[in-house]
């Protein structure tokens, strides 16, 4: 092993973030002798399990998948306690993770990263955080995370709020006591899905203002067995080779290939309902032409809302809560514990926030279709400026101090979602135009660590300055992005994958939608292909240059 290079200020690699993404980035390159500065905004360590500390966060991954695969070490001695684990137990895993491969030596908390230059006289990084420090490094990683920048919606009068108010993605660490309060949760997302049965639990009002009603169907939580997880250790590495090439990066269940048409119908029902039962994203690989063609599609789809209207005792309280203006799975299908129960209670109200838009946010609450609706507290559970916002929140400069900011402004732009022309030795984990959202992310960010690790020690072995996508591989990845996702029902709905949450955020389908398989495939022909799609530029040629 090389020796770990660098000083206080000059690293081989800076990484912005200490979620899954960050830790697993430093702790291999680290491990290969390069030398590395982790920025974080927490105190801590966790990303997004260290944010979303809002009541009920859950993984919506099965704990057992949802874990690092790098170490079997640490995947023996680590035992998960239930099917999908709360975010306490995660943010747990992470910790542990970190203090046993001493990650947090090499951390700076409490540091948001504000802007990087690069410089190409010397090919390196200038890297300057809010704390006014400056430091330099060859490569600049992302690993903000793709929903990490929370946002609440731009409602007039919200600084005249005399309550409580939090978002979700910047909750408390101590925690928020609900109890005898009267509660107003704004949005239906996953986070508000999660929360409002835990809310409701403490609350003596509740009042949630819908604009989309989601599919979601019940989660299946419960503790793992006595010996489950033990087994599962076992056959854990095994598997995970198996999720590496597999659509989602998970393989507790299988995707049906064949077409609707070509299966009986009641084996559809069939798989259907199991599939329901089950809970979990196999509902949505219940046959192949599930997420592709709209009548396939809403197959699933009525099935999803006859289930979901089972569980509503009033038929016109069910009618508001039910989906019917985008298919289902193609915004992200929600995973929830008594979720729908919850408007079965007198003290829920549900408010139509389409047929009454929330016009302000007074002094005492939340104003609707001209009612004020009073509330000691206010929940935003409202979203995040996905996949991009937490890369464009740094003022990140290319060759010729071209902007990223500018040269995404319609949109991102990128090479197999992990670099983008013009800024060399800049990379990005999980980013725009790769599978990341779409699939367990943790198998997504493994596979991108391992590319960005093995190109970092490739280029330095051959003498390699500089990496930088070109513009053709660019064009022709995002052309194949487009394409791919023009192939499923995604691009038809108002979703955060397609930044359509943000008012005046470009409306594009942000995530690969290929297959995680089929996209290490590539990457790695990419790779062996000696950089296929990239300009080396080499040392011994700058030099005579
Ligand atoms: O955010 P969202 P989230 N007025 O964007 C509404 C992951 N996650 O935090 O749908 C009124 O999904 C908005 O309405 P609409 C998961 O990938 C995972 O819930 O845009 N309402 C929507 O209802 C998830 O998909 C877990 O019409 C407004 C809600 O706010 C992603 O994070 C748990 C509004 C936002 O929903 C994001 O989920 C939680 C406005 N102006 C999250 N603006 C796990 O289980 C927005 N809304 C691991």
């Amino acid at each position: 092993m090389a020796q770990a290079r660098g000083s206080e200020t000059d690293f081989d690699a800076v990484v912005v973030g200490a979620g899954f993404a960050g830790m697993y980035m430093l702790h291999k390159l680290r491990s290969l002798g390069f030398s590395v500065r982790v920025y974080e905004a927490g105190t801590g360590v966790g990303g997004t399990w260290y944010w979303n500390r809002y009541p009920g966060a859950r993984c919506d991954v099965e704990s057992i998948e949802y874990q690092y695969g790098f170490s079997d070490e640490i995947q023996r001695e680590w035992t998960w306690t239930e099917r999908y684990a709360a975010q306490p137990e995660i943010l747990r895993y992470q910790n542990y993770v970190a203090d046993k491969l001493d990650l947090k030596k090499d951390i700076r908390f409490e540091t948001r990263v504000t802007a990087a230059d690069y410089d190409e006289g010397s090919a390196r990084w200038a890297i300057a955080t809010e704390h006014g420090e400056h430091v330099r490094a060859k490569f600049f990683v992302m690993a903000t995370g793709c929903l990490s920048s929370a946002r609440v919606p731009d409602f007039p009068g919200i600084s005249d709020f005399q309550g409580e108010s939090h978002h979700t993605g910047d909750w408390p660490h101590g925690g928020v006591d609900f109890t005898g309060k009267r509660v107003a949760v704004i949005g239906t997302g996953s986070s508000a899905v999660q929360s409002i049965p835990v809310i409701a639990e403490q609350a003596a009002e509740l009042l949630v203002f819908q604009r989309t009603a989601n599919f979601t169907l019940p989660a299946g939580n419960r503790p793992l067995a006595p010996g489950e997880a033990e087994a599962a250790k076992e056959s854990f590495i095994e598997g995970r080779k198996r999720a590496y090439d597999s659509q989602g990066g998970l393989i507790s269940f299988e995707y049906i290939e064949a077409m609707i048409d070509d299966l009986d119908p009641d084996f559809v029902q069939k798989e259907l309902s199991d599939r329901w039962h089950q809970g979990g994203f196999s509902f949505l690989g219940a046959y192949g032409d599930l997420m592709a063609t709209p009548e396939g599609n809403k197959v699933a789809a009525d099935y999803a809302r006859s289930e979901m209207a089972k569980r509503v005792a009033d038929p016109a309280v069910a009618e508001m809560l039910l989906p019917n203006d985008h298919p289902v799975g193609v915004k992200r299908l929600c995973l929830d514990t008594g979720y729908l129960e919850v408007f079965n209670q007198a003290k829920t109200k549900l408010i139509d926030v389409r047929k009454t838009p929330i016009e302000r946010i007074s002094r005492t609450g939340v104003v609707a279709g001209g009612v004020n609706y009073e509330a000691d507290c206010i929940v935003f559970a409202t979203g995040f400026d996905a996949m991009t916002g937490s890369i464009l929140a740094v003022d990140i400069k290319g060759r010729g101090g071209e902007s990223l900011r500018d040269k995404w402004a319609a949109g991102p732009r990128t090479y197999l979602g992990l670099s983008t022309a013009g800024f060399p030795n800049l990379f990005f984990i999980t980013g725009p135009g790769s599978p990341s959202v779409l699939s367990n992310m943790i198998i997504s960010i493994e596979q991108h660590v391992h590319w960005i690790a093995d190109c970092i020690s490739n280029l330095e072995g051959r003498q390699v300055r500089a990496i930088e996508a070109t513009p053709d591989a660019e064009n022709a990845w995002v052309d194949h992005v487009n394409e791919v996702a023009s192939l499923t029902l995604y691009p038809v709905a108002n979703s955060w994958y397609m930044g359509a949450n943000i008012p005046g955020k470009p409306r594009v389908f942000m995530p690969y939608a290929g297959g995680v398989g089929v996209y290490r495939q590539k990457i790695d022909e990419v790779a062996g292909a000696g950089y296929e799609g990239f300009t080396l530029d080499r040392e011994a040629q700058a030099a005579s240059a």
